[in-house]
């Protein structure tokens, strides 16, 4: 996913219960409904575990360094969603050492390439790219009121995407999926030789925004669905930055459109990070 930068994520924490209430009123999930039906666990589990888990955020200063906000973030929507949660006054080895000295049963913490949660107990590593696909298919759903057999379009098949159209086909979405590249492509159908009705490649950008009520925005172009290439009711979800809609379509459109930069993506990382 593209890096972020202090701007996108400024005052994140103080509109969380603004951002839920306007995701319950979009989707009819809270942010907690859909960490957890994304993660597959129960909420009372989730809020057992919230309970008796501490969370601890490691600032990591290797390659571009700190940003901003972003450890503060997490630490909000972790906070938000009822768990214990410190940043470490120390950076990466140290910051490390440091949250399990106090007690941390889950860590987050992310470098240039990787945005992880690691439940020290369980030994697991939860990646951002994931969690954030599962997160948002979850959230569309409740969008869309359900996808069982609703046409999908996943638009690049990255780390997002790719686990967005593995969580699709799970829920029996009929999933088609465009990437820049080849290979992505190749490698995906290859992986669902038992899907292959329900999965389809497009190769049009443009001829396929038309096609599709549902859209996941999961490639890093800015600003090309604009208002006249998408479908006349499109629903579409875009996690992360940079946004796919133009600003002028996202004020107008801004209650079919699920898109945050951190939340739900965190949200879901913690959900599976707790797993049942
Ligand atoms: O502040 C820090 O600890 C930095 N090391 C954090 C760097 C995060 C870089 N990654 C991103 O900006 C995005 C995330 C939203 C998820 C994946 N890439």
């Amino acid at each position: 996913m593209t890096r972020l930068t202090e701007k996108d994520i400024k005052g994140l924490t103080y509109e969380l219960k603004l951002y839920d209430a306007d995701l319950y009123r979009k989707t009819g999930m809270t942010l907690l409904q859909i960490a957890c039906t994304a993660a597959g666990l129960s909420i009372d589990y989730f809020l057992q575990q919230s309970a008796s888990k501490k969370v601890a955020v490691v600032p990591i200063t290797v390659g571009q360094g700190i940003i901003g906000s972003f450890a503060s973030s997490i630490q909000g929507v972790t906070n938000y969603l009822g768990f214990e949660t410190f940043v470490t006054e120390e950076t990466d080895v140290t910051g490390i050492a440091k949250g399990v000295i106090n007690g941390a049963d889950i860590l987050f913490m992310a470098d240039d390439n990787k945005f992880i949660a690691v439940n020290l107990e369980k030994k697991l590593i939860i990646d951002n790219g994931k969690a954030t696909g599962r997160g948002f298919v979850a959230a569309m759903q409740g969008l869309a009121n359900g996808l069982k057999n609703k046409e999908v379009l996943v638009i690049g098949a990255g780390q997002v995407g790719s686990e967005a159209i593995s969580y699709l086909l799970s829920i029996g979405a009929k999933v088609a999926f465009l990437d820049s590249d080849p290979m992505k492509t190749k490698a995906l159908i290859e992986q669902y030789p038992d899907k292959l009705s329900s999965l389809k490649i497009e190769s049009n950008l443009n001829q396929a925004l038309l096609n599709y009520k549902y859209i996941v925005d999961a490639c890093p172009l800015a600003a090309f669905m604009t208002q006249d290439n998408l479908h006349p009711e499109a629903k579409v979800a875009a996690p992360g930055v940079p946004l796919g809609l133009t600003a002028d379509l996202y004020s107008t459109y801004q209650h079919n459109v699920i898109h945050d930069p951190l939340q739900i993506g965190v949200a879901t990382m913690l959900a599976m990070a707790v797993c049942q």
